[in-house]
């Protein structure tokens, strides 16, 4: 059922024990969304369990109480109400779903949301969740401490690719500029996000030997083999080096999970990524999105550069 942000607040003021969590491998706004609201249900006298099924990338340890955030345990927990933010459908959520029978109230933005929840709130057209939990603050007369404030900073910081991406609207830069108005220093967000450990930029040069161009240099697609893999931690922002390409329209990068398994992350200036993800069983938004391939990385990049290459009208012959 679709409900209002009014309606969210109700559940929320209503309900006394809540589960709050957001989708494995979690980003800026995963994070930022589910610290933000938990810590605000919090500090109105709310029982509140963060959990995400995955580990928590080290950029965000500058966040003010990360470690609230657990990894789910085996016990089941008595809660009022399961909040998945940030998520597009339940998978997305690895076990936490197993833990707890509550109804589900799921806020979200992406435009490949397959309705999942009991209770669903859905904008496609804000760049970040923590812009929708920021309206919901707002609505709910909230006190926004300049933890709070991080927090929703990192989350639409994030999302927006630092309000670069067409994501980007007139309400994304003032909700910005209401939290720097809460204290929020965007220079030190920005120092920590984009810390990358030696290792990824000793990678790289390793990454960008995989780099190869596909119909007619409109696509590049990038590998980050088995090889590769031993050598760094984080695959963070390499995809950023093909998506810069002048004439490039859609940036692809294919990660090793195992001999016949890969992630793919796409991103796109012209075609709709998501169409591509959500038939290969992934998600994401149109401009932005992911999909796992049950395949080697040479026929996953195949299968994807074919699909893209149909959705550009262009025939592939590389
Ligand atoms: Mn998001």
């Amino acid at each position: 059922m679709k409900i209002t942000l009014e309606q969210i607040a109700e559940l929320l003021k209503k309900h006394s024990k809540f589960v709050v969590t957001a989708h494995v491998n979690p980003d800026g706004d995963a994070l930022g969304s589910v610290l933000a609201l938990s810590n605000y249900l919090i500090s109105i006298g709310k029982n509140v369990t963060c959990l995400i099924d995955d580990d928590i990338p080290s950029n965000f340890s500058f966040l003010n109480n990360i470690k609230m955030i657990t990894s789910p345990v085996e016990n089941k927990i008595n809660a009022d109400l399961l909040i998945v933010l940030d998520s597009s459908d339940l998978e997305r959520i690895g076990r936490v779903r197993q833990l707890t029978s509550a109804p589900v109230l799921n806020i979200d933005h992406h435009i490949s949301n397959n309705e999942f929840a009991d209770y669903l709130y859905l904008d496609s057209n804000v760049a970040a969740t923590g812009e929708i939990i920021f309206q919901l603050f707002k609505l709910m007369d909230a006190q926004i401490t300049v933890a709070i404030a991080e927090y929703l900073y990192t989350a639409i910081a994030t999302d927006s690719g630092f309000f670069k991406y067409s994501n980007t609207s007139e309400s994304t830069m003032k909700i910005a500029a209401e939290l720097i108005h809460y204290g929020v220093k965007p220079n030190l967000i920005s120092e920590e996000l984009e810390k990358k450990p030696l290792s990824s930029i000793r990678a790289l040069p390793k990454v960008l030997e995989t780099l190869e161009l596909f119909a007619n240099n409109r696509i590049a697609c990038i590998s980050i083999t088995q090889n590769i893999l031993e050598l760094c931690d984080s695959t963070e922002g390499f995809i950023d080096f093909p998506r810069v390409i002048d004439g490039v329209e859609l940036a692809i990068m294919i990660k090793y999970v195992d001999d016949s398994t890969c992630r793919i992350s796409m991103r796109s200036k012209t075609i709709d990524v998501s169409k591509i993800a959500t038939s290969f069983g992934g998600g994401g938004h149109k401009k932005a999105a992911g999909c796992t391939i049950h395949q080697s990385l040479l026929d996953s990049k195949k299968t994807i550069v074919d699909a893209a290459s149909r959705l550009m009208g262009v025939l592939n012959n590389d």
